[in-house]
Order: C-alpha cells, then sequence, then structure tokens
C-alpha cells in the first residue's frame, strides 16, 4: 500500500495519464486504480466534482484537480520551481493546456456533423496556431521549459503535442504542431524520458 492512490480511467492519455507520468519521473511508487466507464458512472456522485482524476493521499485526504496534483507530486519531488517567478510561468503553461483541452472537447460535444466539422477547422486555422506560437514564445534555450530539467509543466505540453500528433481528432490536422520546434522538442524530450515510455 503506498502513500497515493490516483484513480483515472483506464486508458494512456490527458489528464491522469500526466499524473502518471509525473509520479514515475519522480521515482514516487502510487495505486493506479484504472476504473471504466461504467465504474466512474456508479462512483461519480460521491467525486467532489464530479470528475476525475483524483488523488487520495494517505492521512491527508482527496485533492482533485489535475494541475493541483501535479504540482503537488511537482513540489514534494523537486519537479516544480522552486522559485516564484519560475514557477508562475510553468503555472501559466500548465493553465493554458487545461485551456486548450476545453476547446477541443468543447466541439466534442457538437452533434450535427458539419457544424462539429466547422468548429475543428476554425481550431486548426485559428486557435491552435495561436496557441502554439504563445507556448513557443515561452520555451529559452529548451530542450525543456527550464532548460536541461523536466518539470511538470512539460508533462502537459507532451500531452497536448501527442493528443494533436495521433491524428485521433478528425479535422484537426497532425501536423498542425510541425511550425513549432521548441513545443515539438519538448514533447519529443518527454516522449523519450523512462517515465512516459512506462
Ligand atoms: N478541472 C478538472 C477537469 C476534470 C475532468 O473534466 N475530467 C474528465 C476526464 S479527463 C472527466 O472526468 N469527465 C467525465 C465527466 O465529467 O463526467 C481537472 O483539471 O482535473
Amino acid at each position: 500500500m503506498s502513500d497515493y492512490k490516483l484513480t483515472y480511467f483506464d486508458f494512456a492519455g490527458s489528464r491522469g495519464e500526466e499524473i502518471r507520468i509525473a509520479f514515475r519521473m519522480a521515482g514516487v511508487a502510487f495505486d493506479d486504480n484504472r476504473l471504466s466507464f461504467e465504474e466512474f458512472e456508479k462512483l461519480k456522485p460521491e467525486l467532489p466534482f464530479g470528475s476525475l482524476p483524483i488523488l487520495e493521499v494517505k492521512n491527508r485526504g482527496v485533492i482533485t484537480q489535475t494541475n493541483a496534483i501535479l504540482r503537488l507530486i511537482g513540489r514534494q519531488h523537486g519537479f516544480h520551481p522552486e522559485e516564484r517567478f519560475a514557477a508562475a510561468r510553468h503555472d501559466e503553461v500548465m493553465d493554458t493546456v487545461e485551456d486548450f483541452r476545453h476547446k477541443i472537447f468543447a466541439t466534442m460535444r457538437i452533434e450535427d456533423p458539419a457544424l462539429k466539422k466547422a468548429a475543428r477547422q476554425a481550431l486548426a486555422a485559428d486557435y491552435i496556431p495561436k496557441w502554439g506560437a504563445g507556448v513557443e514564445g515561452l520555451i529559452k534555450t529548451g530542450p525543456f521549459l527550464a532548460g536541461d530539467t523536466p518539470n511538470v509543466a512539460d508533462i502537459k505540453l507532451y500531452m497536448a503535442e501527442k493528443w494533436i500528433g495521433s491524428g485521433d481528432i478528425d479535422d484537426i490536422p497532425k501536423e498542425t504542431f510541425e511550425p513549432f520546434i521548441k513545443l515539438k522538442a519538448v514533447a519529443e524530450a518527454i516522449r523519450h524520458h523512462p517515465a512516459a515510455l512506462k
């Protein structure tokens, strides 16, 4: 029994996988509680905000909100900057990945196929390139946000790049991030980190 129990869906993506990678990167054991969608629906009424991931911390309680969980792991194990301005910069990146996610998730709720396609094409033509350029401007020497060492914010950039690069989102071309060399380099560096390789 470890000090941490992460509950998330049973797939290697999105918010829960960011936390799994952070734990692996920190070399910290955790219970990886993976739920089916049916199990989630049963548990949902008991969840603090009705969603996953949640992290149960031994003798302390339950934490929700992916970025709060990532910062907790990052601060406890040296994967979030100690200096306040640098930490705010990393927080900025982490929050903008959540904004990015919400923009794409919003299109998944559009039922009309033509409207969905148009919404996705608009994101690919405007929002995502501007988002990529914004992130690109925050990465200095690379390969990571802080230079040579990875932090939890880098894991979030990796997950955003991986999602687009998978080509799994219809009407958002998998090449959309190709112009963003520094963003791609962060993603490559995390992709080849043993924590991401499992
Ligand atoms: N703000 C929350 C969002 C959590 C969230 O929306 N999680 C999704 C999965 S990635 C979920 O549980 N969706 C199912 C639902 O809300 O019913 C966070 O950052 O952790």
